[in-house]
């Protein structure tokens, strides 16, 4: 009854039947408060005589039991409520039709298997020790049980802890109180408490050491009732509530009590007795003429009732129609009398209560169940079945099962007469061992040899968690990212803001993964902040980006995006470009990683966690592949399916190199923007047949370059490259040249591709001034057109790219006259093969 909805949150705005099964519970729960406030007085430290001194009314079953099963979370969701409830509540949908009516798996009873627990609604017994299954849990139902020899004290229904009157008929009547007795065998005993119900008395002050210590708190003057069961082995059986002792203001001591004792069968003989007095019985024919018949002083009234419908409901509710029936009570209602006075006491002969336990015993003619087998699992669930154990298989003498039990890991799990079991909340990629024996009346059958089944791999460990997530927009709450990447599909959601249209989530794993699957889980409901349509966009070098669009129904389902089969990414952005109210919410967002790969170094070519030796020897393997026939299959295989062409331009270039060479040895510790701008500069403007031309890479005011060079390319029909013609500046000698010319292209635009790159931690190229030149031999003649790109890339890869559509344009170069660009200023030095020496005059010679 969450704060969230449209409809009141009251126990009848839901009507029939749900108005009569709250009803039930809260009668119920105003006839337990003698019980329910002995329990909060233990609570409160204060020694009730049940032993349970300081424990809390809602107790976890390791205060119970001290066995590992107890401990772990397997019992976490139950508890017990004070020293003789079991609760074991219906906390989700196992198997629940239409109506809610379902079945609760999993439900430990503590203790050994002399423990005896009773289901409350329906008197059925069963041992301790066990975990049952299948438990029938209609919508009415809440699986509760009673602990065998406990005793109840309470008080009838009541509306309110206030004295009946005139004015308030349906208020807390002390006068008359109820006790019930769940006997099996042997003893039971219980002390309950009582007080005004309204003071606390401290009789000490903070002038006093002893203040606010736990022994030192008074709850004031109480009354203490002991209560006591005693089953001997003839069947006689003795029900007592001793003299009560002790006061308080407003104590009326005189009380009717009524004696509930639950039975198997109706007893032989009835002696109720007020202290020495034997009272008169009055035997009555119906609970309800019970109900209504007062003892007179030194009379009892009694009833028997075979079959006890705990449903009270009016019968103008339909709910009145569900009978809870349970087994047989015996009703004495004493003659009111003073109990501080008067014990008052019920013996019985001929008493039984037997829940028909099944026999503790190896039964031979019983035959274990065979095929014990996995029939699927999940990474926290193993589903078990087994074959049906019946009369006759085995030899004429043999029994049928009524019901089956395994035996997991060491506990036994009781199911009910069904031959499968799903066993649940496992750890992902957890191994557990299991046996089953069958049962019936006559005992149990030998366990099945021990078989060992284990649950799937974690979900979630091809889903890599970001080492940085970053929302650009705001929140709503503290809804933030880390709850969309925490492996749990909950309520727990990322959730913005309503202005988060447009805004991006970008995200850093880190390392670069091979992704093949995106997922978006949506809240539950599909509410606000439901993406419909978003956009994906996908970086390696977190420089350049891939995007795509996707549009989703409006749905809780999962959102599956595929990525392909030869995809990696380091960056990733997730942008809403429609969604429910205009939020951005989420339970998980997960990018999944192809099962068996592990992050890798941006710039291994093999997909390594760093980049190595191996991944430098390979690079012949990809330098001037381009994404153009006759080559376009080997840039698929080299280059593309490797993830390596990080400015998606079709053409494995210095830039892409860089990421390699720069984090070869260690990696580069320099540190630095990237400045500056190269230009490719022919040495004429035309050319005839014969020409050689050469073609320089000229830097202008070139700041931190640790990687530069560029795409040339030609028309073959115009031009031929000159063969070993590559030339490095010695401005730039400790860059490694890793220039390639490839001139096979069938579409006739070949390329020289100038590749310079510092291997590691080498110093940067600071400067201007032709860095590289090669030559071209002209096979026609015409105007020279080289279209280029021309590449510098810093430390951090950061980079300047400039291209040119191949007509020839020389760069703003410093002009001769101007100071502030003299060669002194900018130690510009240029020699080819032409000008082996630099007087300082070779750039404007070039450029005249
Ligand atoms: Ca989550
Ligand atoms: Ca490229």
């Amino acid at each position: 009854m969450d704060g969230w909805g449209n409809l009141v949150k009251s126990p009848y705005t839901s009507g029939d039947p749900y108005t009569g099964i709250s009803r039930m519970y809260l009668k119920f729960k105003s006839q337990l408060m003698p019980y329910i406030y002995t329990s909060a007085a233990s609570a409160s430290n204060i020694d009730t005589g049940n032993g349970d001194e300081g424990l809390p009314m809602i107790r976890a079953m390791f205060l119970y039991d001290d066995s590992d099963y107890a401990a772990s979370t397997a019992t976490q969701y139950q508890y017990l409520f004070g020293d003789s409830f079991l609760v074991a509540l219906v906390y989700q949908d196992t198997a629940a039709d239409d109506a809610g009516n379902d079945i609760r798996n999993n439900i430990y009873l503590p203790g050994d298997a002399d423990q005896v627990w009773i289901d409350y609604f329906t008197g059925e017994q069963y041992s301790g020790g066990q975990v049952l299954n299948n438990f029938d849990a209609p919508l009415w139902k809440l699986p509760l049980f009673v602990k065998g020899n406990a005793i109840i004290p309470m008080y009838e229904p009541n509306n309110n802890p206030v004295v009946p009157s005139d004015t308030n008929p349906e208020g807390l009547d002390k006068t008359r109180r109820t006790t019930e007795f769940f006997a099996i065998a042997g003893d039971g005993s219980y002390t309950s408490y009582e007080d005004d119900g309204a003071s606390i008395k401290n009789d000490t002050d903070e002038s006093d050491g002893a203040y606010g210590t736990i022994d030192n708190i008074s709850y004031g003057d109480h009354v203490s009732t002991s209560y006591s069961s005693h089953v001997g082995e003839d069947g006689t059986a003795t029900f007592t509530i001793d003299a009560s002792t002790g006061g308080y203001d407003g104590y009326d001591s005189n009380r009717a009590s009524t004696f509930v004792v639950n039975v198997s069968q109706e007893p032989d003989t009835i002696v109720a007795r007020n202290g020495d007095a034997e009272l008169t019985q009055i035997a009555v024919s119906s609970k309800d003429e019970f109900d209504a018949v007062e003892p007179a002083a030194s009379e009892a009234v009694v009833f028997y009732d075979e079959a006890p419908n705990l449903n009270a409901t009016p019968s103008d509710e339909d709910f009145s129609n569900t009978e809870i029936t349970t087994t047989p009570k015996l009703y004495v209602k004493f003659a009111m009398t003073d109990v501080q006075q008067n014990a008052q006491i019920l013996t019985l002969t001929g008493f039984v209560n037997d829940g028909e336990i099944s026999a503790d015993t190896l039964n031979e003619h019983l035959d274990a169940p065979e095929n014990l087998t996995d029939t699927s699992s999940t990474p926290t669930s193993i589903s078990l079945a087994w074959d049906e154990v019946r009369a006759g298989e085995s030899d004429e003498n043999s029994e049928s099962a009524t019901s089956y039990e395994l035996l997991i890991d060491g506990q036994i799990f009781n199911v009910g007469s069904a031959t499968d079991f799903v066993h649940e909340d496992l750890a992902y990629n957890s191994t557990h061992t299991y046996q089953v024996r069958a049962r019936n009346a006559n005992g149990y059958s030998v366990w099945s040899p021990e078989q060992s089944f284990a649950s799937k791999p974690d979900p979630w460990r091809n889903a890599p968690v970001p080492v940085a997530a970053d929302w650009d927009g705001g929140y709503y709450s503290n809804s933030v990212e880390s709850r969309a990447f925490d492996h749990s599909v909950d309520d727990n959601l990322f959730h913005t803001d309503s202005n988060a249209i447009d805004h991006a989530l970008t995200l850093d794993y880190g390392s670069a993964y091979e992704f093949n699957t995106f997922e978006y889980y949506p809240r539950a409901n599909a509410g606000n902040g439901t993406v419909t349509k978003m956009k994906i966009e996908t970086s390696l070098d977190g420089n350049h980006w891939a995007e795509q669009t996707v549009e989703w129904e409006k749905s809780s389902d999962v959102k599956t995006v595929d990525l392909g089969t030869h995809f990696s990414s380091r960056y990733v952005k997730l942008t809403p470009l429609a969604s429910v109210g205009g939020y951005f919410s989420a339970s998980e967002l997960a990018f999944y990683k192809k099962d068996g790969t592990s992050g890798y170094e941006v710039g291994s070519l093999d997909h390594h966690e760093s980049v190595t030796d191996t991944d430098y020897g390979n690079l012949s393997q990809v330098i001037g592949k381009e994404n153009r026939d006759p080559h376009a299959d080997d840039f698929k295989t080299n280059v593309s399916n490797r993830s390596v062409d990080f400015n998606g331009n079709g053409v494995y270039d210095v830039y892409d190199l860089s990421f390699t060479m720069t984090k070869l040895d260690g990696g580069t510790q320099k540190k630095g923007e990237i400045g500056g701008e190269l230009a490719v500069i022919p040495s004429s403007t035309a050319v005839k047949v014969g020409d050689v031309i050469t073609v320089d890479l000229y830097a202008d005011g070139v700041q931190n370059a640790n990687a530069l060079g560029a795409l040339v390319n030609f028309n073959s029909s115009q031009f031929e490259f000159v063969a070993g013609s590559v030339a490095q500046s010695p401005h730039i000698s400790g860059m490694e040249n890793r220039s390639i010319a490839v001139t096979d292209f069938t579409d006739g635009m070949q390329t020289v591709n100038l590749a310079f790159a510092n291997r590691g931690d080498k110093a940067l190229y600071n400067g201007s001034g032709m860095v590289a030149s090669f030559q071209l031999r002209a096979k026609a003649d015409g105007d020279v057109a080289l279209p280029s790109t021309t590449y510098l890339v810093g430390p951090g890869f950061d980079y300047v790219e400039d291209s040119s559509d191949g007509s020839v344009e020389f760069p703003d170069v410093p002009e001769p006259t101007a100071a502030e660009y003299a060669q002194d200023a900018f130690d510009i030095t240029m020699t080819n093969d032409e000008r082996t020496t630099d007087d300082g005059t070779n750039v404007t010679k070039l450029i005249q």
